[in-house]
């Protein structure tokens, strides 16, 4: 299958960040392997924009804020169930910052998302209250937008929610499944990229990208 860009697409580089690479505090297995198939992705793209988690210290999404639970519980806040996580992508840390061999030159916009102190945001759209906007789609539409093609880190996480509100707010939406590492087990991505398929995401793989028109 080939998928020929457009100038109204944006690539949607997803919180590739140290933190979540080897190493990090909240590493994604081989997260860094994300790096290369970006970088080559960029160059067929006439826009690209990226997010970057960038959590207060003593963040709402952080086990050590809450007494008596460990990172990967489950708890209810007052906008519905959300997952503790160790503490990362604190705002300002090294942990932080964008990947260094991701390309930045490209990147029209850095979007920040998950900075108000009391709710998380996995989606680059859509805080987790599932009500407060980051201004992202706004910011696609008044650019005259129409596709989002999404890769990063975490497949199952924001690079799903980012792709499925992408949906939800009327654009077309990729994901290119190899320029993505996830945090859950085989049969967890597996229901994350069959449950995109049903939303109409399409899923396709780097090697099928050829550039469409000069730009
Ligand atoms: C992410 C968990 C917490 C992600 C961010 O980028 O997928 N996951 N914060
Ligand atoms: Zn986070």
């Amino acid at each position: 299958m080939t998928f020929r860009t457009s100038s109204s697409d944006m690539l949607l580089v997803v919180d590739v960040q140290r933190d979540f690479c080897e190493g990090g505090a909240l590493a994604v297995p081989e997260g860094k392997a994300v790096v290369a198939p970006i970088n080559a992705l960029m160059h067929h793209f006439d826009h690209v924009a990226i997010t970057q988690d960038w959590h207060p210290a003593g963040h709402i999404s952080f086990a050590s804020s809450h007494t008596s639970h460990n990172p990967f519980d489950m708890i209810e806040l007052g906008y519905g169930l959300q997952t503790l996580w160790p503490d990362h992508c604190v705002r300002g840390t090294s942990g932080a910052e964008i990947h260094p061999e991701l390309r930045l030159d490209p990147v029209e916009l850095v979007l920040r998302k998950g900075f108000r102190h009391e709710i998380d945001s996995y989606s680059a759209f859509i805080e987790n209250d599932r009500q407060t906007p980051t201004g992202l789609a706004g910011y696609l539409r008044e650019r005259g937008i129409e596709r989002v093609v999404c890769a990063g880190l975490a497949l199952d996480y924001c690079v799903r929610w980012s792709a499925e509100d992408a949906v939800r707010l009327g654009f077309e939406v990729v994901v290119m499944v190899d320029a993505c590492r996830a945090i859950g087990t085989q049969p967890q991505v597996d229901k994350a990229i069959e449950a995109m398929r049903a939303d109409g995401i399409d899923m396709l793989a780097t090697g099928d990208v050829v550039r469409g028109q000069p730009g």
